[in-house]
């Protein structure tokens, strides 16, 4: 080290400097100096940690959740959401965030029950993790909604939800929540009037856009929604026929849910996959600036996140943050439906990946995640 840079060292430590970092914080001024080191790092240095939250807990705190917010109280939406704990220092309520941009969720809607329709800034979408006879009215089209089917809801739609089947709906919902609340976004209106009636055939969507393959010509509002539900049995097709080919080694047999109009992301703001790990398939490791929050809807086993493994099953959520190394591995037939936040970084022109080359790309294993079940 130079003597110059000692010199400077030891400057930084005087009683000088220290007198005058405290000083200027009283007139609410703040000192580079000390912030720099902790908001311009090399890389970037998530404060979100990985996590994993388990099926049988969140079905058992769904189903205590039911017996105390009842339809009779009214009131919200029943879902619990993964509150990432490497977030909690955003306060009220960490910002709701599961990732540093991102919120998810699970909600239970019991067989008659009703969610009154609502409208905000925030883009929404639901997987559809158990059950039928329950469904969505997105901006007066009534939506059928079961087990594996993807939906959105973009910006600014009402929505509300419904269910006249007969057995408990179980779903995840994902929001760009923190987002949009750090950039100062945050609109909100109730609808006047609870539910929202429909207002075209149901399931409008699904017909005219037979699936994501077609658009009807004539369609002018086609960058908003086209496509409300983005059916399991169409996801899988799509997936069978890349089975003739070789996996990614990054993702293994892995489709993006897109606009069918402008082959952009379903959702403007949150990218969304299906990803099948065949039983035995190993990915190799990368890391990206972007963040994923991964729902295992079939199958059994792990994933390594910088070094740590998490154990995964059928009904688990679990989170990637931003930058670290994650790789999976598939011990039973496996799809994983995952949410990442690809778009933002993308405005930000801030997404970028790097993959592992060494020991065939995998991760040394340092420790293991031990889930609450
Ligand atoms: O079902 O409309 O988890 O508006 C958070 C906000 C669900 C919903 C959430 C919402 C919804």
């Amino acid at each position: 080290m130079s003597e110059n840079k000692q010199d400077v060292q030891q400057f930084m430590k005087s009683n000088v400097v220290k007198e005058f970092t405290a000083d200027i914080q009283q007139y609410n001024l703040g000192p580079l100096w000390e912030a720099i080191p902790e908001i311009m790092n090399k890389n970037p240095r998530p404060q979100a940690e990985a996590y994993l939250w388990s099926g049988e807990l969140l079905k058992k705190k769904l189903m205590e959740a039911s017996e105390i917010f009842t339809p009779e109280r009214g009131g919200e939406r029943r879902a619990i959401y993964f509150q990432n704990p490497g977030l909690t220092y955003r306060q009220p309520w960490g910002w709701a965030s599961t990732t540093q941009t991102l919120y998810a969720a699970v909600q239970l809607l019991l067989p008659g029950e009703e969610a009154p329709s609502h409208r905000h800034t925030q883009s929404a979408l639901r997987f559809i993790s158990e059950g039928k006879g329950a469904y969505t009215i997105v901006q007066g089209e009534r939506v059928y909604m079961e087990e594996g089917d993807f939906l959105i809801t973009p910006k600014n739609l009402w929505h509300g939800h419904g269910h006249v089947g007969d057995e408990p709906m179980i779903w995840m919902d994902a929001l760009d929540i923190p987002t949009i609340y750090s950039i100062g976004g945050t609109f909100f209106e109730p609808y006047e009037d609870g539910l929202q009636q429909p207002n075209v055939p149901d399931n409008f969507s699904e017909l005219r856009y037979s699936g994501g393959m077609v658009r009807p010509v004539g369609d002018e509002r086609f960058d908003v929604a086209p496509l409300a539900n983005y059916k399991w049995s169409r996801t899988t097709d799509a997936i069978k026929g890349l089975m003739n080919f070789d996996p990614d080694e990054y993702e293994g047999y892995a489709v993006e849910y897109i606009n069918p109009s402008t082959g952009k992301t379903a959702n403007p703001t949150m990218g969304t996959r299906m990803q099948h790990l065949p039983k035995g398939f190993s990915t190799k490791a990368q890391r990206h600036t972007h963040s994923t929050i991964y729902h295992v809807h079939r199958g059994e086993g792990y994933t390594v996140i910088n070094g740590i493994r998490f154990d995964w099953k059928q009904g688990d959520y679990f989170v990637v943050p931003n930058w670290a190394w994650s790789e999976h591995h598939a011990m039973l037939d496996s799809y994983l439906f995952s949410v990442n936040d690809i778009p933002i970084m993308e405005r930000f022109d801030l997404e970028q990946r790097e993959q592992l080359e060494k020991n065939n790309g995998q991760q040394q294993v340092t420790g293991e995640f031990k889930a609450i079940r």
